[in-house]
């Protein structure tokens, strides 16, 4: 069946003065609340209104369609579709997936209720059994946060994404059955329990399906054109902010975690001069505070942070800090505050557990005046009183957790959003914002810089313990390569990607030679920000050449948006248009690789090496890689 043509809208919602029941409506919606929903070609609009005496708790859209004999678009019917599967916010992994695989979060509760969608399919469960039958999976059945990709090999492929601002995030839930048909598709907006009275009016977050059927053999697969196509239109009517120089830094993070001192901090900056690294910011993160909360340094600074951000602007650097500006530890004195975020029983709202950190983390009620107050009160503090240029804004998923707000007029995304504006008002425009543990979408036209993948740690796979977590989203070397290349279309559309650190040591890291040129052929190559994240003092000199040419490199790179030639869980290739095409081969065995070039390969030097890249084809490339062999051609 026709999906456009067929599908029903329904608004699902709650009365205020019984929320224990959910209610649902289709246009034109009840005697309390108005509901328009319309179709006009492949765009979807709506809009809400509140009327009558009772006001109610929005809960969800959803335009929504089951057919088990198949579902399609415009006539547009394939057999078989693989999925792109975008990731709820920065950590999030966002891959393909074929009609046999499980979408599977994590089972450590807190840590899926931060890596994905608080309101996902995940979460709805009321029965143990029912909950059980969700972790499990189910083959073929996906969700997907703020777009989505169907596509059929290489050649035809439809996207369902945002394409403009709004206050519900969206996300989209799909079902293949065993041949890869589409039985279930639905799209939804998530109002997340906002209060609408006879006051309200609201419009849905615009969507629209856009899709790419031809095959033109120099250019991407139809699924990366499509994504580029679409992320320049969003990108637009987003308001990205696209316009940030180039950036290679330091960050202390993936060296010293929370064991840095104004001593070590230091030695780092004047390694920076010493050695004449060319890097232009210098990130201090987690470590420096009292507490997650109260953000004034702990006896470890004790000359104070204003201190450490002059000596970074002496030596000619972008002074950056970290901060997780809606958490708080017990110890951080805000547990007194009217403006911890409370649960309809007056309980804390918990967020994360975090092991570096004293354990337990509670959300702060982004809504409440004095929060507004205490956040401009911080953000004066770092950059007016300190003189830091760069806050890189970590754990920002948690405005968007359910609890009694202030404000119960928000949404997930309308808060994190506004609160997102206070912080750029108050730092004004110059200052240079990175979202982390950001959901995406909310974020774009605020910040410069978005994280667009999980941690990094100094091994491919990350710890062990991710896999008896079943975590997808652990530090990991291989996890954050997939997401800088599955999400590439995002950079220089909506903001500039920041694919997370590079580890270039050679000591105190188990990454071999082979996955450390791998990894700085796809971060140079993305175009994003650069970082090292190494204790500079010992950097070996080889580290330090590599990462002389990454920055070259990037800087060549950083003003184009880049997409990879072939599609698959971990594309083997990405391309860059300033003439740049890197090829690799992420596994333990040699592989043989296929794709069409994006031009003219043959001739082609490897930018590291500066040996032939041995491809045994031109057009229709061919090249056979080694264990964790990569090259990246300079192309002729
Ligand atoms: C600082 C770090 C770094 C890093 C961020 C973010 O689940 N967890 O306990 C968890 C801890 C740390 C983390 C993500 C999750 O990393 O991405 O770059 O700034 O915070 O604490």
């Amino acid at each position: 069946m026709d999906f456009l043509s067929t599908a029903r809208p329904e608004l699902y919602f709650r009365y205020a003065d019984e929320p224990g029941t959910e209610h649902r409506a289709g246009p034109p919606g009840d005697a309390n609340i108005a509901f328009s929903f319309s179709v006009a070609g492949t765009t979807l609009r709506g809009d809400l209104r509140g009327q009558g005496k009772r006001p109610v708790l929005l809960e969800r859209v959803e335009f929504s369609l089951k057919d088990p004999r198949g579902i399609s678009f415009g006539g547009n019917t394939a057999d078989h579709w693989s999925v792109f599967k975008h990731g709820y916010q920065s950590w999030s992994f966002s891959s393909i997936y074929e009609s046999r695989d499980l979408d599977l979060p994590t089972w450590l509760t807190w840590k899926r209720r931060m890596d994905e969608n608080p309101e996902s399919y995940f979460s709805g469960a009321v029965s143990l059994p029912a909950m059980i039958q969700k972790m499990l999976g189910r083959r073929g059945l996906f969700q997907s946060d703020g777009l989505i990709v169907l596509m059929q090999q290489d050649r035809r492929a439809i996207l369902w994404g945002v394409t403009g601002p709004g206050n519900q995030m969206v996300r989209f839930l799909v079902q293949l059955n065993e041949q890869g048909q589409l039985v279930r598709f639905s799209i939804c907006w998530d109002f997340n329990g906002q209060y609408f009275d006879h006051h309200s009016l609201t419009s849905l977050t615009p969507v629209e399906m856009l899709q790419e059927e031809r095959h033109r053999p120099v250019e991407a697969p139809a699924s990366q054109s499509l994504l580029l196509r679409y992320a320049a239109r969003a990108g637009r009517a987003l308001r990205g902010r696209t316009q940030s120089a180039p950036l290679s830094g330091w960050c202390s993070w993936y060296y010293y975690y929370t064991n840095i001192n104004q001593e070590n901090i230091l030695s780092n900056l004047s390694q920076v001069q010493l050695r004449r690294i060319p890097l232009e910011l210098f990130q201090i993160d987690d470590g420096y505070q009292k507490a997650v909360g109260n953000w004034n340094p702990n006896e470890k600074f004790p000359e104070g942070m204003a201190y450490l951000a002059r000596s970074i602007k002496k030596a000619g650097l972008r002074a950056g800090i970290w901060l997780a500006p809606f958490l708080a530890e017990k110890k951080s004195g805000l547990m007194e505050s009217a403006f911890l975020l409370r649960d309809e029983h007056g309980h804390p709202v918990r967020a994360l557990s975090n092991p570096n950190w004293s354990g337990n983390t509670y959300i702060l009620d982004v809504t409440h005046p004095e929060f507004k107050s205490w956040l401009v009160s911080v953000i004066e503090m770092m950059v007016h009183d300190w003189g830091f240029d760069y806050l890189k804004l970590d754990f920002l998923y948690a405005a968007c957790f359910r609890g009694k707000h202030h404000d119960p007029r928000t949404t997930a995304a309308s808060r994190l959003r506004d609160a997102l504006k206070l912080i750029r008002r108050t730092g004004g425009r110059q200052l240079q914002l990175v979202g982390c543990g950001a959901p995406l979408f909310p974020a774009a036209g605020i910040v410069d810089i978005m994280r667009i993948g999980m941690d990094v740690y100094h091994k491919w796979d990350g710890m062990p313990i991710g896999t008896l977590l079943r975590d997808r989203n652990i530090p990991q070397m291989k996890g954050a390569l997939i997401n800088t290349i599955q999400r590439s279309f995002f950079h220089r559309n909506f903001w500039m990607n920041d694919p997370d650190c590079l580890i270039l040591r050679q000591k105190e890291s188990r990454l071999s030679p082979a996955q450390i040129k791998l990894m700085a052929s796809v971060m140079a190559l993305s175009g994003g920000l650069v970082l090292t994240s190494d204790d500079l003092t010992q950097l070996e000199e080889e580290s330090l050449k590599l990462w002389e040419r990454i920055v070259e490199l990037n800087r060549k790179c950083s003003a184009f948006t880049p997409f990879p030639l072939d599609h698959g869980s971990f594309p083997r290739t990405l391309y860059n248009p300033a003439g740049f095409l890197g090829v690799w081969n992420p596994t333990n065995r040699p592989q043989r690789l296929l794709f069409h070039a994006p031009g003219v390969v043959a001739g082609a030097r490897d930018y590291w090496s500066g040996a032939l890249v041995p491809w045994k084809s031109d057009r229709q490339v061919e090249i056979h890689l080694g264990a964790f062999e990569s090259f990246l051609a300079v192309l002729p």
